[in-house]
């Protein structure tokens, strides 16, 4: 009876679980997705103000429920010497959000190395990546096509696995679905080998 009764309620309130790390280069703006995110999903959330947000020394968690499914993010400090941490967290996740600034040209071939190194391990291999153009909210901002070229020599080292380029604007919370599919491959690649 015990059984059959724990097994119902797992069965009701007990979701998947999975991991997804929110990297980039620092001042990207992945704190700010978190919070907007979590703004979004988290129907009592009142956040922070989004104004108010400095740089991460360490790391953010934030969870949002999604119909059965809890995603749990980990927001990691972008910063040069804070990056040799981000593969300590790799074997846990599901997916990664790599998040770049569209406003910054200077560094953009810094954040395409580190993107690189990222896609590059070993643990990662297979798992799921959204990359999101963020700031798309200044006029002046570098477009899909721009960071499409200058991250070009890192297409052919994404692998069989699932990446999607988006342009968002983590501040105001807008993004362009559908705005550039960089690159879509087999469905059924995710680490747990459940069907996507
Ligand atoms: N205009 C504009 N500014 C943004 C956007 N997203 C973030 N910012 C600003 O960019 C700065 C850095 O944002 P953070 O979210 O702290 O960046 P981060 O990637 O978490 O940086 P680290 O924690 O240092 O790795 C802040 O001043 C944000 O307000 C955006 O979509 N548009
Ligand atoms: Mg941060």
């Amino acid at each position: 009876m015990y059984t059959l009764l724990s097994g119902l309620y797992k069965y009701i309130f007990q979701r998947d679980e999975y991991c997804i790390l929110i990297l980039g280069l620092d001042n990207a703006g992945k704190t700010t997705f978190l919070e907007q995110t979590k703004i979004r999903f988290n129907r009592n959330y009142k956040g922070m103000s989004l104004s108010k947000i400095t740089t991460t020394v360490g790391l953010n968690i934030g969870t949002i429920d999604v119909g059965k499914v809890r995603l749990m993010f980990w927001d990691l400090g972008g910063q040069d010497e804070l990056q040799s941490l981000w593969d300590k967290y790799y074997a846990e996740s599901h997916g990664v959000i790599y998040i770049i600034d569209s406003t910054d040209e200077e560094r953009l071939s810094e954040s395409k190395r580190a993107f690189e190194k990222m896609i590059t391990s070993e643990v990662l291999e297979g798992v799921p990546i959204l990359v999101l153009a963020n700031k798309q909210d200044v006029e002046t901002c570098l477009s899909i096509p721009d960071i499409k070229t200058a991250f070009s020599d890192c297409i052919n080292k994404i692998g069989k696995r699932d990446c999607l380029t988006q342009a968002c604007s983590a501040l105001t919370g807008r993004h362009q679905e559908g705005n550039d599919l960089s690159r879509i491959t087999a469905p059924n690649n995710r680490r747990d080998g459940k069907k996507n």
